[in-house]
């Protein structure tokens, strides 16, 4: 966790100071595994974790959103956990200086030997030894689960620390915020389309019309979900057979945080921590958020 908030503040600083002093905002002119053209700040952030973690003993392997093979780490400087990150979510956000995010999860590797085996790398979600992500945002704060509760911290920019301003956080029950990119609507299926229209329907007992907010950046969208309740959704489409959103490295961390502050984290039809993938990269719708919100998507959603 050291490490980890080590990275967050060089990250943090870069991205606050984006813009000005240096050459840090705009593309790099490649393209990632995901067909994304690569942000400058993307790559920064990506290579600052892989510098900051392969250098800690703690970590085996490293595998990123970035990179589409992970990197394992010599066994002289090897730890016994996997690190699995979205170094920098919402990348479409850094150059309009709207937040964006770290999403991280750690697994245990489970193959006896030094040997990093396939398994290690795809672990199901509901074996995270902690999950989280930190926001880069008005301030900078990083909301962690090891499994007991989930935690706030904010960081203090005057003397580089973070503190616990968010203990034991918990999602409200049900919320009345929906969060999608609705302009998609054409490229949804009808199941999900009647889901949006329920959620625009006027019935006070329900907190029905829910209201719109669709920000972009999954780490920002997920913590008003999670500050204030409601759900946030990225459904499968005609474009997008499985959803836009990465399993491991943006869905299953989320989902562990969700879980863990008493709300819940589905494909529509199965619980995201129960997923085992079949490759680092694999995508998933997500309906993530209240348990009364995400109960509702699921009723719209299973055949
Ligand atoms: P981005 O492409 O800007 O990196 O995972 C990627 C992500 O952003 C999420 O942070 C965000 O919720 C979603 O994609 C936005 O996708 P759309 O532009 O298709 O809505």
């Amino acid at each position: 966790m050291n490490e980890i908030l080590v990275a967050a503040k060089i990250i943090s600083l870069e991205v606050n100071k984006a813009g000005i002093g240096g050459d840090i905002l705009g593309l790099t002119g490649s393209i990632n595994v995901h067909g994304e053209e690569v942000q400058k700040l993307d790559e920064f952030a990506n290579s600052t974790f892989v510098h900051i973690l392969s250098k800690s003993g703690t970590v085996c392997a490293i595998t990123s959103e970035e990179m589409e093979k992970p990197v394992i780490i010599p066994e002289k400087k090897a730890g016994k956990y996997v690190f699995v990150m979205d170094p920098l979510d919402g990348s479409s956000n850094i150059d309009v200086n709207v937040s964006i995010g770290t999403i991280f999860s750690i697994y245990r590797k489970i193959t006896p030997g030094s040997l990093v085996a396939e398994t290690d790398l795809l672990q199901k979600g509901a074996d995270q030894v902690a999950g989280g992500y930190i926001v880069y945002g008005s301030s900078t704060m990083l909301i962690y689960s090891s499994g007991s509760g989930v935690h706030g911290f904010t960081l203090d920019p005057s003397i580089g620390e973070f503190f616990l301003s968010h203990p034991d956080m918990k999602i409200p029950k049900q919320g009345n915020i929906y969060s999608v990119n609705e302009g998609n609507q054409l490229i949804w299926d009808s199941k999900q389309i009647n889901l949006i229209n329920y959620f625009k329907q006027i019935d006070e007992r329900t907190k029905r019309p829910y209201k719109a907010r669709y920000i972009g950046s999954m780490v920002s969208d997920f913590h008003r979900t999670l500050l204030k309740g409601g759900i946030f959704m990225y459904p499968k489409d005609h474009k997008n057979p499985n959803g836009k959103l990465r399993f491991a490295f943006e869905a299953s961390p989320l989902a562990f945080i969700v879980e863990n502050a008493g709300g819940s984290a589905s494909t529509g039809e199965e619980r995201i921590l129960d997923i085992v993938p079949s490759n680092i990269h694999q995508c998933v719708p997500l309906y993530i958020g209240s348990r009364e919100d995400v109960k509702t998507a699921e009723s719209f959603l299973k055949d």
